[in-house]
């Protein structure tokens, strides 16, 4: 496979300030560990909306959705472009809305492609304007990849320009939803709201917790997921590196209690990649300003390397 790395240092979907050097933090890793990974591949560095962060929050609902609309569409079209012109996408990422902007340009690429989604995190990421605990789009994405609104659970009333900025996420490119909810897998999920456990029970969205991994092993983990996914032609997997235990994510802005080890999510990730239906992979929310020596940024190097040599051999 042809990989190309799209680096999109994009941090105003977080709460907490400092992912936007998460991908320098990974290079550093890769230096200090003696390795040229990142000159083996063509790269591409996105703009960021990043100077929104001086200014006042119009939208308390949806943080800086102005700055994340610009975000999707230049992050869309840029993994859509990769994708037609036979690329293996890796992005790299600050903050975890970028995903929602991935997988639309999964689907502008792959109109008629039906998308599984493997989400590895501590969080669903199904909040909406309307039910958000915290306005920060990072936990939102997966909502605007399903077409959602989660009217039902509804604790807040955004006002219309919001509402007119994020009907735009959910139906970017013009196709919605982009994933079906059947067809999200979430890994290490362990934080999340009553309004998403909604959605997640409403869908029946398939959840394997960090136990099930450890006590199936990562192997089994990937022989059922690829089962379960066996009516989809195309795979993506979004790694927001807080699926890791806090223990060793204190360099991740929302760092959670049991999660994986690093062994563990390295294995999943690795063995999933040598599904051909995979066609797109993200790493997202290091962290190195909340950081001890830089782990967080060597794990997801780490984790990284080991992935795209699997890719390099398929
Ligand atoms: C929480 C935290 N569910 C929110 N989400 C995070 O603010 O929406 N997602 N940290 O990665
Ligand atoms: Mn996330
Ligand atoms: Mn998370
Ligand atoms: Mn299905």
């Amino acid at each position: 496979k042809n990989i190309k790395l799209i680096e999109v240092p994009s941090e105003i979907g977080a709460g907490t300030r400092g992912a936007s050097l998460g991908i320098e933090a990974i290079k550093i890793a890769a230096l200090d560990f003696m390795s040229n990974f990142f000159i083996h591949f063509p790269s591409e560095k996105i703009p960021t909306e990043n100077k929104l962060l001086y200014e006042a929050i119009e939208s308390p609902y949806a943080k800086r959705i102005k700055g994340i609309v610009s975000m999707y569409d230049k992050v869309s079209k840029a993994v859509s472009d990769s994708i037609k012109n036979n690329f293996f996408p890796v992005i790299l990422s600050g903050d975890h809305s970028i995903a929602g902007a991935t997988i639309a340009g999964i689907k502008m690429a792959k109109p008629k492609s039906k998308l599984g989604v493997i989400w590895i995190d501590a969080h669903a990421d199904l909040h909406t304007p309307f039910t958000t605990p915290s306005g920060n789009l990072h936990g939102m994405s997966v909502a605007t990849a399903i077409n959602e609104d989660n009217s039902e659970s509804a604790v807040h009333e955004p006002d219309a320009e919001t509402v007119k900025q994020w009907n735009y996420l959910k139906t970017i490119g013009k196709i919605a939803p982009k994933v079906l909810p059947e067809d999200v897998v979430y890994i290490s999920l362990r934080d999340y709201e009553k309004e998403e456990k909604n959605l997640i029970d409403k869908y029946g969205m398939k959840v394997i917790t960090t136990k099930e991994v450890r006590s199936k092993g990562p192997e089994n983990i990937v022989r059922a997921v690829t089962r379960y996914f066996s009516d989809c032609s195309d795979i993506y997997i979004s790694l927001d590196v807080d699926s890791l235990d806090s223990s060793i994510s204190k360099g991740t802005g929302t760092p959670v209690s049991n999660g994986l080890k690093e062994r563990e999510a390295e294995d999943l990730i690795s063995k999933f990649m040598q599904n051909r239906k995979v066609c797109c992979f993200e790493i997202t929310e290091v962290n190195p300003t909340l950081d001890k020596e830089n782990l967080m940024a060597e794990i997801a190097f780490n984790i990284l390397q080991r992935s795209v040599n699997v890719l390099l051999m398929s």
